[in-house]
């Protein structure tokens, strides 16, 4: 993935480990217009408004991608909804991970009841 996001400086304030994740902490570059950029549940943190609902955990909290932050539509196709345990995902797996034998479902539901991709 190409390092197009923009590095936000926090204060120090490294709140568990997201900083490893695409976004922003700290404020909004000024030159984004503010229809491009979304805030994540903690108010310190921000992502670009197309990371919403996109069924990749941005925030790092998830709450790009669930209520009562976000309200996003269900799982497209190509998605399988389940409480993911992968930190990436949040509800929604893509379903290629479905059948492969690797549980990415605290209810297991992709290695049993998802049909596959
Ligand atoms: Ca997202
Ligand atoms: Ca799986």
């Amino acid at each position: 993935m190409n390092k197009i996001f923009p590095q936000g400086d926090g204060n120090g304030n490294a709140a568990a480990g997201t900083k490893a994740l695409p976004g922003g902490e700290g404020d909004v570059p000024q030159s984004l217009p503010s229809f491009l950029v979304a805030r994540c549940g903690d108010p310190s943190s921000w992502i670009y408004s197309d990371q919403k609902c996109d069924g990749i955990n941005n925030c790092g909290d998830c709450s790009d991608e669930l209520s009562p932050v976000t309200a996003c539509p269900p799982c497209g196709p190509g998605w399988w909804r389940c409480p993911s345990i992968v930190f990436k995902y949040c509800d929604c797996i893509p379903r290629v991970l479905c059948r492969d034998h690797t549980q990415h479902c605290s209810d297991w539901s992709d290695e049993y009841s998802c049909p596959g991709p």
